[in-house]
């Protein structure tokens, strides 16, 4: 289902889209050029498609029955803290207070292009927002460490994905929780808890992922320096973007791995598998050597991805400032009505 539903979701990716709805209002001239450029589009894409393959790579894969996942070096697992393994999932965190468990990769990923596929489930008796704190899926230099981003140490050095389901930072309106955010560190980065990690992030979107009766997927894809995160959660078998950054530089030889934690707040937090499938993708000689040299974590154009979440919230200020002030318009209009024609009416009576 994987490789298949990736590529018609490439097809129909947005680009095309945007050109179609801005060429309704050009000229019939320059919708040919936009239908030119929508059939390049295409061909580029099928052009992917025929470059790249995908295997699954099963000493990077977690799935049932969880042979041996726990015990003592015969798995490529290694469990950690207050994780469990049942029959049916990889449980990180029971639902209850003050839990962290992970699972963790024994073997050291050489793969330059990849694709991890998370089927999870975060489940439990807490109402809206009276649930927490979250999971992540980690490809660090570190492992089996604990610590407070999730059940990870702090300043990790390797990539996050979060799965963050309680807001901690009440004052953000714009922002439901649960949110989905990946973060990049580098040794000497903090993850900022009280702000639920906006500080650091590389972008996001929401996912209500609690208590569905469906499965719930979260897909990471990093491929020539490309990162992208999708899921699919609606039980529709369909992807949705999360977030595609491009220029994300990740050394290999890091461990792929799931945390979860709980706090005064808890959730189930289960693993149903991970799947890492090995992708081949065409590149130069140049690009290699360039990729050889990454020894720490770092993502080019950071300020500039920062400026733009920080955009975000003055767009949502200029909004508001917008709305108010017409709003303000209309009172003083209607003022202005309601005094003229008392004074219309007034004149009228002095006359007669
Ligand atoms: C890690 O990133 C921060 C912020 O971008 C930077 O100030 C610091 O020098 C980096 N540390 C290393 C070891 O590269
Ligand atoms: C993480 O790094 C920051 C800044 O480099 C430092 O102030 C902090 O003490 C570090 N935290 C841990 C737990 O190492
Ligand atoms: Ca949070």
């Amino acid at each position: 289902m994987a490789a298949a539903s990736w590529r018609n979701h490439c097809r129909e990716s947005k680009l095309p889209f945007c050109l179609i709805s801005r060429g309704r209002i050009m000229t019939f001239k320059s919708y040919w050029i936009v239908a030119f450029l929508i059939f390049t589009v295409r061909l580029c894409f099928a052009d992917d498609d025929h470059e790249m393959e995908e295997f699954l790579k099963r000493e990077y894969s977690l799935s049932k029955p969880y042979q041996g996942v726990g015990s003592l070096g015969s798995s490529h697992w290694e469990l950690m803290g207050d994780a469990m393994v049942t029959t049916e999932q990889v449980r990180l965190t029971p639902d209850m207070q003050s839990r962290q468990g992970a699972v963790w990769s024994r073997i050291p990923c050489h793969l330059k292009d990849w694709e991890m596929q998370v089927h999870f489930k975060i489940h439990g008796q807490g109402k809206k927002n009276l649930n927490g704190d979250g999971m992540a899926i980690w490809y660090t230099k570190e492992r089996v460490q604990k610590g407070p981003v999730f059940g990870n140490m702090d300043n990790f050095t390797g990539l996050g994905v979060f799965v963050d389901t309680y807001p901690n930072e009440e004052k953000y309106i714009e922002r439901i929780f649960p949110f989905v955010l990946a973060m990049v560190g580098n040794g000497s980065i903090s993850y900022d808890h009280e702000r639920d990690g906006r500080t650091t992030e590389l972008g996001g979107c929401n996912a209500m992922v609690r208590n569905l009766k469906h499965d719930t997927f979260l897909f990471i894809r990093y491929i020539r320096r490309r990162l992208t995160v999708m899921i699919d959660i609606d039980g529709q078998h369909e992807w949705r973007d999360c977030l595609d950054i491009p220029g994300v530089r990740l050394p290999q030889g890091y461990y792929f791995g799931a945390s979860a934690i709980t706090g005064d707040l808890s959730d189930n937090h289960d693993i149903i598998s991970l799947k890492l499938y090995q992708l081949t993708v065409l590149r130069s000689s140049k690009d290699e050597e360039e990729e050889d040299e990454i020894t720490i974590p770092s993502v080019d154009n950071m300020e500039l991805i920062r400026c733009q979440s920080e955009e975000g919230m003055s767009g949502l200020a200029i909004f508001f400032t917008v709305l108010f002030s017409m709003l303000g318009c209309i009172f003083l209009i209607v003022i202005g009505l309601v005094v003229y024609s008392h004074w219309n009416e007034s004149r009228r009576k002095r006359f007669y």
